[in-house]
């Protein structure tokens, strides 16, 4: 049996059916190559962040065991490219960097890793000449802003409420309800629980 690495996977979605986008992408999760999905988060209606003028997002949280791959920065890679995949599979154009998106999968924390690591320079995407912030690093985690969102958060303290990420001196629960107290409850609000592969 191949070692496996607890991962935690945010998805957001705020485009078409996000409902039925998530709902399938968690799915799809669930069979990638020596995958196994071990928890999902209740799905919440979150209030958008960085761009406001779009429609609300709804986002959730899935623990998954990955192949650890032959050191942690190969594994994260490969569950990149496999999330980036299935990102395009469900049909997500490029657009605005935080706009409005079909299907948004981010690797938020693999397992005690902490990692850094950038693009290499003919990688770097044609938006980083007008927006020199946008992906310079190809991944880190845990996700450098995880920390600050509740919309991530929320859905994270469900598998997990007492994680203490790496690098971090703080649990995702304290985390969620500082960000809670700031944002107020209405900033993630749940909308389902899942059950027998779909949130009702
Ligand atoms: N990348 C680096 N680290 C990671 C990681 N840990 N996981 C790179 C995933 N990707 C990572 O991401 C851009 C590049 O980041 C990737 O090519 C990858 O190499 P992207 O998903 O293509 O672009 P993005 O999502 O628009 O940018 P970014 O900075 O990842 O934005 P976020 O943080 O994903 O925010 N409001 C609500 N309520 N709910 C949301 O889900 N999402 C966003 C997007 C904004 N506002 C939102 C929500
Ligand atoms: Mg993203």
């Amino acid at each position: 049996m191949a070692r496996t690495v607890r991962a935690y996977i945010g998805l957001g979605a705020n485009v078409g059916d996000a409902r039925r986008t998530l709902t399938d992408a968690v799915a799809a999760l669930s069979v990638l190559p020596g995958a196994r999905l071990d928890g999902v988060s209740r799905l919440y209606r979150t209030k958008p962040v960085g761009v406001m003028n779009q429609p609300d997002f709804l986002n959730a949280v899935v623990a998954l065991d990955v192949p650890a791959g032959l050191d942690p920065a190969t594994g994260a890679t490969q569950l990149l490219v496999e999330l980036k995949n299935l990102e395009r599979e469900f049909g997500r154009r490029k657009r605005a960097r935080w706009g409005p998106r079909e299907l948004d999968l981010d690797v938020l924390v693999f397992g005690r890793a902490r990692l850094a690591i950038d693009r290499p320079p003919e990688g770097v995407p044609l938006s980083a000449s007008i927006d020199p912030g946008a992906a310079a690093r190809l991944l880190e985690v845990p996700h450098p802003s995880m920390r600050d969102r509740l919309f991530v958060l929320a859905p994270l303290a469900d598998l997990a409420p007492g994680l203490v990420p790496p690098g971090w001196h703080h649990t995702i629960e304290t985390g969620r309800r500082a960000h809670e107290r700031a944002d107020g409850a209405d900033g993630a609000v749940p909308v389902g629980a899942w059950r027998d592969g779909g949130w009702s």
